[in-house]
């Protein structure tokens, strides 16, 4: 339209314009969250389940252990000290569990798992990664879903230390996959030429676990 008549006066804009006056259709309701924050088929919670196997270990932080395995050029086991001497820092993340639960704003604080691959330095053939937890569990994860910017091995949840049945001393976080790829307990990191099932990925549950494509089973 490039002539300069003004739009004709119409029963819509004279409404549109009434609306504006009146503030039609505005709330004082809270702000909604981005409306594709929340993955499909999930609902929000502001609580935090607990899911496992039912089994959770007590790991003082003096017998706890990280052990780094498999396809890496300095294969390496450290200890709580050595642990917490590494780089540490502090990623804020949604969980999305494959039972439909979402819980938003997470404040996690712990080692990047970009920091630790910097240490061992995966080979070349290394392609994925298997997650084992000190109760037994284990979980699959491609080794770029493990080396994601926003992964990290926490110790610490909005601050505080992660409790015994979240997880701690200390557990696996990735942030993009449902809940189940982050293996609590951690225990044992080994580095795969193939990816290879875990616990849950040999239950029926996806090999990669994606919740915005909703890869819930297998
Ligand atoms: N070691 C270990 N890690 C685990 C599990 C487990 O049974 N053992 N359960 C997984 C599942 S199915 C979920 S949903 C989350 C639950 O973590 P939360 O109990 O802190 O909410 O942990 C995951 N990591
Ligand atoms: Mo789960």
């Amino acid at each position: 339209m490039d002539d300069d008549t003004p739009p004709a006066e119409s029963k819509l804009t004279r409404s549109k314009q009434r609306w504006a006056t009146e503030r039609k259709f505005l709330t004082d309701a809270p702000r909604e969250p981005a409306r594709d924050r929340l993955p499909p088929g999930q609902h929000l919670v502001r609580n935090w389940p607990v899911l496992d196997l039912g089994r959770q270990p007590h790991i003082s932080t003096d017998r706890w252990r990280l052990n780094v395995r498999g396809l890496v050029s300095r294969p390496l086991t450290l200890n709580w000290a050595e642990f917490q001497e590494l780089p540490q820092t502090t990623i804020r993340s949604d969980i999305h569990c494959v039972t439909t639960w979402s819980r938003y704003d997470n404040d996690w604080t712990g080692v990047a798992t970009r920091s630790l691959l910097d240490l061992v330095e995966p080979r070349h053939e290394a392609t994925a990664v298997m997650l084992h937890g000190y109760d037994g569990y284990t979980t699959n994860v491609t080794l770029p879903d493990f080396a994601s910017s926003d992964a990290i091995i926490a110790h610490s949840w909005q601050g505080r230390p992660l409790t015994r049945e979240h997880g701690g001393p200390a557990r696996l976080i990735i942030p993009h996959l449902y809940f189940w790829k982050s293996a609590k307990w951690i225990n044992v990191i080994e580095f795969l030429g193939a990816d290879r099932p875990g616990f849950w990925e040999m239950n029926g549950y996806h090999m990669r676990g994606e919740p915005w494509r909703e890869e819930r089973y297998s």
